[in-house]
């Protein structure tokens, strides 16, 4: 079963958010096998975002990241990865269709409030950055007819 990385943006837990964003993948049928609250420092955000550094945009990226906890998780589904990203929507809030957690929740594009990876490579990447091996935690699920 393929497995993504997740991380809810710093303005879900300010916004006392987490809870609705969490229950759509969970309600989609997503499997949640990781998860914790990490306040990140400067070292993690800029490895998290290193494709981005130079951007116009990096440095705000990283100090928005920084500017208070983050809740990471690794879900697995069948195509998580692209299933999350789905349910996600599109980087630029502008063109995230209402339904999906970009276009309910974020107006801005910096703060489009979660991270999901977009390949299984980078969903390796991103969870050793995250969690140590002991930190996942393997289920079996009894309700597997329904998904
Ligand atoms: P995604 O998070 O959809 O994979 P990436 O990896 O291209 O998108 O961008 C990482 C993060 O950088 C985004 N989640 C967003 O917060 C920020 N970002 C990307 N493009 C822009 C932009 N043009 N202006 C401001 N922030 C951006």
């Amino acid at each position: 079963m393929e497995r993504t990385f997740v991380m809810l943006k710093p303005g879900v837990l300010q916004r006392r958010i987490a809870g609705e964003v969490l229950s759509r993948f969970e309600r989609k049928g997503l499997k949640i096998i990781a998860l914790k609250i990490v306040r990140m420092d400067r070292a993690m955000a800029e490895a998290h975002y290193a494709e981005h550094k130079g951007k116009d945009f990096y440095e705000k990226l990283v100090d928005y990241t920084l500017s208070g906890p983050v809740v990471a998780m690794i879900l697995e589904g069948e195509d998580a990865v692209t299933a999350v990203r789905r349910m996600v929507g599109p980087t630029d809030v502008q063109n995230s269709q209402p339904g999906t957690i970009r276009g309910d929740f974020a107006y801005r594009t910096r703060l489009n409030i979660v991270h999901a990876s977009d390949s299984t490579a980078g969903a390796e990447r991103e969870t050793a950055l995250f969690f140590k091996p002991g930190e996942i935690v393997e289920w079996e699920d009894r309700n597997g007819q329904w998904y």
